[in-house]
């Protein structure tokens, strides 16, 4: 398989001197970012129905805030394995009136967990600030849609489709054909006119991927730092940590969840996407403290 090659953009550096531009602010990078997950939908694999109800949602987001959280995800379509597409009015149904309050009521940025162009725009204009695609743009019209409204873009990668995706996890070497296509991914949106400050990448935990190439990718994260871009996590409460917990359940996957973003986090991402707000605050900023403190860190 011949693989296109990566873009000529400058590495990116696991610690500090970066942001995030996002609409309407820069985040400094300089802390590890929590973004704390709202799944707003009936379906989700690890909090599904918990947060449908406006007022529930809502309360989950600040207990998220106030436990550290620097961003909070808003997403109204399970992408677990499997899981069919959801409509954009049905998404739109579940997202606006939770997001409409998150930006009045909340200070802390949103972010909208879609694939689809219709939804990404109605988000913006109630005052979301980034874009979460788990398809890497695969709707034509959201390169647009982001670049109008100057969104912060989150690029994940995925093969087809979550419905399809699991038939996908074919990989001779899983880091080297991530990074090939979410290299691919970016020259996409660097090429519709998003300024590449405002980009962040994700290997995608779970998607078209074994619990092996997850373990792998992890363990290889510099590999896709060297995009030039900074990197986003997911790994919370995923099925890959579960026979490394003894067949845990997702909800009882905190400490897990932990250890991986830990491991992700001494391996060069800054953005970690989590369930478990105030576990993964405490031990990023203790980890981060420690790996500041090497003599020889540059
Ligand atoms: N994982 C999920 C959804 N969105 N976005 C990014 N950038 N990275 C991820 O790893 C990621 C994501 C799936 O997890 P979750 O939202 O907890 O479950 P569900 O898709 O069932 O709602």
């Amino acid at each position: 398989m011949t693989l296109p090659a990566a873009p000529a953009v400058r590495p990116a550096e696991p610690g500090g001197g970066r942001v995030w531009q996002i609409r309407g602010a820069a985040l400094s990078l300089e802390r590890p970012l929590v973004m704390g997950i709202l799944n707003v939908t009936p379906d989700s694999f690890s909090d599904g129905g918990r947060f449908a109800a406006v007022d529930a949602a809502l309360a989950q987001a600040g207990r998220m805030a106030d436990e550290g959280a620097d961003l909070i995800d808003v997403g109204g379509e399970s992408t677990r394995p499997g899981a069919p597409a959801v409509p954009p009015e049905v998404q739109l149904a579940r997202v606006l009136p939770v997001l409409r309050r998150l930006v009045r009521e909340l200070a802390v940025p949103v972010s909208v967990d879609t694939r689809s162009a219709v939804v990404a725009e109605a988000a913006l204009a109630e005052g979301a600030a980034i874009v979460n695609d788990v398809s890497a743009l695969s709707d034509p019209a959201m390169a647009r849609v982001v670049r109008e409204a100057g969104a912060a873009l989150v690029l994940m990668h995925m093969r087809g489709t979550p419905e399809t995706m699991q038939a996908l996890a074919r990989y001779d070497d899983v880091a080297a054909e991530v990074a090939a296509e979410l290299g691919g991914a970016l020259c996409g949106a660097l090429e519709a006119g998003i300024d590449a400050d405002r980009i962040v990448l994700d290997p995608g935990i779970g998607f078209a991927k074994t619990a092996e190439h997850n373990l792998q990718l992890l363990a290889q994260l510099d590999r896709l730092l060297a995009l030039g871009r900074p990197l986003l996590v997911g790994p919370s409460r995923k099925a890959f940590l579960g026979p490394l917990l003894g067949g845990r359940p997702p909800e009882q996957r905190a400490a897990g969840t932990v250890g991986a973003c830990v491991a992700a986090l001494l391996g060069g991402a800054r953005i970690f996407r989590v369930h478990d707000v105030a576990p993964v605050r405490q031990a990023l900023d203790v980890a981060e403290a420690i790996r500041r403190s090497r003599p020889d860190r540059s």
